[in-house]
């Protein structure tokens, strides 16, 4: 791959994103910019100012040739991950100009380093890594830099290393905090005054498990609620559906609230109550917690099973080719891109709450909304 060389460095951060994302939620605030809507998650204060430069070695196609991108996608777990992969599919096809080298790393992390360091050998322009946990990145990211590859991470957060270009994505402990602030409304609401919580994890160590344990347990504390136990599920639903069956044994007759880390464990949760004959939605005996909001997640929540779900937007690629353009125009990117998400219940889940402060606004699902979701 030739070089495009550009005697011109853009000064100017670019701002990536206002690109539609997905069904009615797709915006994107730039680290630098992520106050002006009430379902807009924060930036750290730390990121706020951060801005990548665009490394100066092989980050160009010359004119007419395929932008090389290696892909080291997290698995297959989910209908989350079924819509995040089929995005960067569709952004980063042949005929949009570029060649995708897709590894589905199957939750393995030794696999995804592994395919990082595939990608380095086969001389990518670009990586795109979706961390599959958040530490035992450094050596590897060293590698990719020493090389001149810029490395753009996607959906879960790399903690232990900076060295990357940039991260789009979304913010989990602020989806955790909205699940315990809606919960307190809630309750508040219908006048339930114990609350006795089960919490199905997600895959122990992934940055989405981290930031929205965090989240809820803030809540747990705050309000002083009785948590009896979290496991992982793994992100699946046969991990949701075994982990729940356990719970329904373990605390039978003990808990009122349900927290499943994603939605595909909140369907086997579904499956493993409906065997326990336990009630569960607005109204029932468990009030059923969900995040992803994908639509197979909304419907659940619009024929009431799942009381309130909690979006994590999967379609990223839109801004990651953004950024890559402006990469290869020579210009520099934001180091931190969130995405914008919304919550969502039926009318009768419906409350007003708050994130330090923050009013937020929470969607009724409809057929529409359903229809234009991912
Ligand atoms: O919530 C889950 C998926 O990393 C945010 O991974 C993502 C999570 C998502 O398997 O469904």
């Amino acid at each position: 791959m030739k070089k495009k060389l550009l005697g011109l460095m853009l000064a100017a951060t670019m701002a990536v994103g206002m690109l539609a994302g997905c069904g009615g939620s797709g915006s994107a605030d730039t680290a630098a910019d992520t106050s002006s809507d009430a379902a807009a998650t924060e930036a750290p204060a730390a990121e706020a100012e951060a801005e990548a430069e665009a490394p100066a070695a092989d980050a160009g196609a010359a004119s007419g040739d395929l932008i090389k991108i290696g892909f080291a996608q997290v698995g297959h777990e989910s209908d989350w991950r079924t819509a995040s992969t089929k995005s960067c599919q569709d952004v980063f096809s042949e005929a949009n100009g570029y060649d995708l080298q897709f590894v589905d790393c199957d939750n393995d992390s030794a696999a995804q380093l592994e395919a990082v360091r595939t990608f380095i050998e086969s001389g990518v322009d670009y990586i795109i890594i979706d961390p599959i946990v958040a530490t035992g990145w450094d050596t590897v990211l060293t590698e990719c830099s020493d090389a001149g590859i810029p490395v753009i991470v996607i959906d879960r957060t790399i903690d232990d290393s900076d060295n990357y270009t940039a991260w789009v994505g979304s913010d989990f402990k602020n989806e955790g905090l909205a699940a315990g602030e809606w919960l307190k409304a809630y309750v508040d609401a219908k006048g339930i005054s114990e609350v006795n919580v089960l919490v199905i994890s997600g895959s122990t160590g992934a940055s989405a498990q981290i930031g929205r344990s965090e989240g809820f347990d803030e809540a747990v504390a705050k309000y002083g609620w009785n948590k009896l136990d979290e496991q992982t599920g793994d992100f699946t639903e046969d991990g949701g559906q075994e982990v729940m069956e356990s719970y329904c044994k373990s605390y039978a007759g003990k808990f009122n609230v349900v927290v499943c880390q994603n939605d595909n464990e909140a369907f086997g949760a579904m499956t493993a109550m409906d065997n326990a004959g336990i009630s569960y939605g607005p109204g029932n005996d468990v009030i059923l917690i969900s995040f992803d909001a994908c639509t197979a997640g909304l419907k659940e929540v619009q024929a009431g099973k799942i009381t309130a779900d909690f979006e994590c937007n999967p379609l990223a690629a839109p801004f990651v080719e953004e950024a890559i353009q402006t990469l290869q125009s020579g210009g520099s990117v934001d180091k931190a891109i969130y995405m914008e998400e919304h919550w969502y219940a039926l009318p009768d889940a419906i409350v007003d709450f708050s994130i330090d402060g923050a009013a937020q606004s929470m969607t009724e699902v409809t057929d529409a909304v359903i229809e234009a979701q991912y």
